[in-house]
């Protein structure tokens, strides 16, 4: 590519946490940016709007595009239309817990859709330009077999996501080996920011404990309490797919923080960032918190009820298998790209917590908490 050619990105999954961090990045290395959106009934822009300009805007910084990753002419279309230089496929139903509702569905879109585009890359002749990266996911290692998980830690998924993500690392691989394609896997752990997805279990645990403690919600029902995952921070790892295409040979890459904790863990903190601690009785299904000290740390209103459990274990948030505990080790990415994780657990619950509170001018109330009949 000749100096000041700008590059052009496309990105799937670009309304969804990540795709969100990506645009805003790759606009700030004057890449002109192309997103894939999925036609909704309603919005489904707002992580995104304030890229997206007017309609007749010729200047827009990001650049929308209808499609679907289940739909291959469509994806066929797209890039002979855009002939990008890069593409990030983010685009996934990424919730572990639907996967098991929707095991059909989510290899449709998780494991084809990633097939879909390295064919339409392969066949439309742009198989030299293009560079590939695509979100692998640590819920590739499922059952634990070594900790902390590396690139070469064996796979064994525990859901039908994970089993759709695997398919999908194994065929980027293919397509690298085949095909000579530019095709890297990130394997991501998982990773936070005030645009989570208010179903993901960080963003729920954030927004319930401050409604919990201004008193307009009672209780955090919550599932397996005793997950662990190692959380890191969205924005720095979105960096992380954009060096992996910078390199010259594609490969595989674990991202990670090299920290793992619980889920109740998580609970603890959040509750003790805004001055209460918490008392847990009980055990399985019958486990609850209450809590036991609370002294104030912000000067605006906030109060709890005495004895009153704030944590139920509820069987609507339980899994029929989960992921016990992931932990990754970043070392590869690190020596080869670069980079390094900065946010740590601590510094993650207090960005989650106090953009829980800033969010809280608009009502969250039961957001995470929406009841589907017991598998
Ligand atoms: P997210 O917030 O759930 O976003 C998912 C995106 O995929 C949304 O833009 C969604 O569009 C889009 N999408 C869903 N179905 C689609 C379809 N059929 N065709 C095209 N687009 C579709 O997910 P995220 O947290 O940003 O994660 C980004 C990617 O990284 C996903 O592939 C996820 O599986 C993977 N990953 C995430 C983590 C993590 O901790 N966040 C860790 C490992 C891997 P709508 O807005 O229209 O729903
Ligand atoms: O926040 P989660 O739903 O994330 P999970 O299942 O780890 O998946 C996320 O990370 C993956 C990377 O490892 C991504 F590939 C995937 O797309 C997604 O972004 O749940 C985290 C843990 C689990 O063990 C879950 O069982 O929290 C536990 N949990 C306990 N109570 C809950 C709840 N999870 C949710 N969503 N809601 C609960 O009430």
């Amino acid at each position: 590519m000749g100096v000041g050619v700008v590059k052009k990105a496309l990105i799937t999954g670009v309304t969804g946490q990540d795709g969100s961090y990506l645009a805003e990045f790759l606009i700030s290395k004057g890449y002109e940016v192309h997103g894939l959106i999925r036609r909704a009934s309603s919005l489904n822009t707002k992580r995104i709007h304030h890229l997206c300009g007017l309609p007749h805007d010729q200047n827009a910084d990001l650049l929308l595009h209808y499609g679907d990753l289940t739909d291959s002419s469509g994806l066929n279309r797209l890039l002979e239309k855009i002939g990008p230089d890069e593409i990030y496929n983010l685009g996934a139903q990424s919730h572990v817990q639907v996967s098991f509702e929707m095991p059909e569905y989510t290899a449709e879109v998780d494991a084809l859709g990633a097939l879909r585009l390295l064919d339409a890359i392969k066949e439309t002749g742009l198989k030299e330009q293009i560079r590939f990266f695509q979100a692998s996911s640590s819920e590739i290692y499922g059952e634990v077999h070594e900790i902390p998980q590396t690139e070469t830690t064996a796979f064994c998924p525990r859901s039908p996501y994970g089993v759709a993500k695997l398919y999908a690392y194994w065929m980027t691989v293919n397509y690298r080996k085949a095909y000579s394609l530019h095709a890297s896997n990130g394997i991501f752990f998982n990773h936070e920011s005030p645009r989570r997805g208010e179903m993901f279990v960080t963003r729920k645990i954030a927004q319930t404990v401050v409604a919990i403690l201004r008193q307009e919600q009672e209780c955090l029902h919550i599932g397996n309490l005793d997950a662990k995952r190692d959380w890191g921070y969205a924005p720095e790892f979105v960096e992380a797919m954009w060096l992996m295409l910078q390199q010259d040979q594609p490969d595989d890459y674990v991202i990670a923080t090299g920290e793992s904790h619980s889920v109740r863990e998580f609970i603890e903190r959040a509750f003790s960032f805004l001055g209460a601690t918490l008392e847990w009785h009980g055990t399985g299904l019958n486990e609850t918190a209450v809590i036991k000290s609370f002294e104030p740390v912000f000067d605006f209103k906030l109060s709890f009820k005495k004895g009153v459990p704030v944590v139920r274990v509820d069987p609507a948030f339980l899994r029929p298998m989960d992921v016990e505990l992931l932990m990754g080790d970043p070392t590869k990415a690190k020596h080869v790209l670069g980079w390094e994780p900065k946010v740590r657990f601590n510094d993650l619950v207090r960005i989650m917590m106090e953009a829980a509170l800033a969010d809280h001018a608009t009502s969250f109330q039961n957001i995470g908490n929406l009841r589907f009949a017991p598998f």
